[in-house]
């Protein structure tokens, strides 16, 4: 066990300098989605086709953010937050895919300058899933060229805001980018197509690369990675684990942390013209050298070949994947989101990652949950389920620490009830409640809690 491991194993306190925070993203609460030169994200245009989301919701005003930046800023400093991990629009920046926009950025500059008066160590993330429309038009992710366009916009981001903020990931979760917005359809653009899936997902993977490159040239000071969404994949059947495990995980790990793709992925995805899209030079970007890896976990994915009643596909069809499902756990609670509580398999996630990949520092970047919050007769919003949540992986990522993993920091997902993107704004995550109506914001009794964790560096009652 490391030096690290046997000081945090004699009790729940977690290390001096562990990172607390809470995680958000543009398009899920800024709202003013027309102002200020932003032109349409791929999620405006999602948000315009009839039934893409749950009762017709769009971006706006989404928690109306944009105008109300310093409430919230001090909502984080009651919390006692260390660090606030937010990203920024694109189209807000450089809208169209084209010239930069100052008036976008100087709302990232207030913002960035509101949380460091605030003593809040600000966390940009780049890219959070919605791309400018017209990028989308010309294939989106599909298109090798958007990977460039996105090195511009880094450029431009970095440059007005790399003297501030000390923390940045390229990209959030491009496996959603790539296999919910062009594979299965239920994220923008809503694409169905196996062959711009696989493609989008090599291009993100060369954005990644060529952000980096960016970030070191203009925050050389700054701690920057990526952000991906991991699942510790389990099972009693080998195959179905290695196929799972290597779209969900390998794909996107191994070219960032070692330099090449996952053979027997390459084979999956061959019949999809995977191969044909890596160029020579591809793989030396994507590799360059991340100083930590950020990981959001939701759930496990126990899963298996054998039939399985009433139990979903656990990857997508069109790769084969589709005849691997998920062995659902009866007894197992869930969030409203439907997703099984199986707080364990973070520290499953965080220790295989240590294993696998020993020297890149890690962050739990996004954990949360759904919950159908109630706001009783005194409006207080005594959300338990969460609270419970909150604590058991919170455990789970202490147990990570005394098992020797080098975890840094862990960020609740989300700060604010937000857009929920396909599910709209009927699944609320928040610390804090937003009335839609009234835009007016209540701390549940999580965030109290939370603010205790914070406060104590420690679990309560230990
Ligand atoms: O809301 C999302 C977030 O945008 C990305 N990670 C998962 C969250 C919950 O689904």
């Amino acid at each position: 066990m490391s030096v690290l491991g046997e000081r945090v194993a004699a009790g729940l306190k977690f290390p001096t300098g562990f990172v607390w925070g809470a995680s958000t993203a543009a398009f899920q609460i800024e709202g003013s989605t027309t102002v200020d030169g932003r032109t349409d994200s791929s999620w405006d245009a999602f948000c315009r086709r009839p039934g893409a989301i749950a009762g017709g919701d769009t971006g706006d005003p989404a928690a109306d953010h944009y105008r109300r930046y310093r409430e919230d800023v001090a909502l984080m400093r009651e919390l006692g937050l260390g660090t606030y991990r937010f990203s920024l629009a694109w189209s807000r920046v450089r809208p169209d895919g084209g010239k930069v926009n100052p008036p976008g950025l100087d709302f990232y500059d207030r913002l960035v300058d509101e949380l460091l008066a605030n003593g809040i160590r600000p966390w940009a993330t780049l890219y959070h899933f919605d791309l400018p429309q017209a990028l989308e038009a010309d294939g989106g992710w599909a298109n090798r060229d958007t990977a460039y366009h996105f090195a511009g916009f880094a450029e431009a981001a970095a440059e007005r805001l790399g003297d501030r903020i000390p923390l940045w990931s390229t990209l959030n979760e491009p496996w959603c980018s790539a296999f919910l917005g062009y594979g299965s359809g239920v994220h923008a653009p809503g694409r169905q197509d196996p062959e711009a899936a696989v493609a989008a997902a090599h291009h993100l993977l060369l954005a990644h690369g060529l952000g980096m490159a960016e970030l070191r040239r203009h925050a050389p000071a700054a701690e920057s990675g990526i952000t991906l969404n991991l699942y510790p994949v389990q099972g009693p059947d080998p195959e179905a684990v290695r196929k799972i495990d290597g779209l969900m995980n390998r794909l996107f790990m191994d070219p960032v942390l070692l330099g090449r793709y996952p053979e027997d992925v390459l084979a999956d995805l061959a019949p999809f013209g995977f191969g044909e899209l890596v160029r020579d030079g591809d793989l030396g970007l994507i590799s360059t050298p991340i100083d930590m890896l950020g990981v959001n976990y939701y759930r496990g994915y126990e899963v298996t070949r054998e039939p399985v009643p009433g139990s979903e596909p656990a990857g997508p069809e069109w790769i084969g994947a589709g005849e691997v499902r998920f062995i659902p756990d009866p007894d197992a609670p869930r969030t409203d989101s439907g997703w099984q509580v199986e707080p364990g398999k973070l520290t499953d996630t965080l220790v295989s990652v240590h294993r696998d990949y020993p020297h890149i520092p890690l962050y739990v970047t996004e954990n949360g949950a759904a919950y159908p919050d109630v706001t009783d007769a005194d409006g207080q919003i005594a959300d338990k389920d969460r609270i419970a949540f909150l604590d058991a992986h919170l455990r789970a990522a202490h147990a990570a620490l005394a098992r020797g993993v080098d975890l840094r920091g862990y960020f609740y997902w989300s700060l604010l009830d937000n857009f929920e993107w396909a599910e709209g704004y009927a699944k609320r995550f928040g610390l804090v409640h937003v009335d839609y109506e009234t835009q007016r914001r209540t701390l549940k009794q999580s965030a109290d809690f939370y603010a205790k964790v914070i406060a104590a560096n420690a679990l309560p009652g230990l």
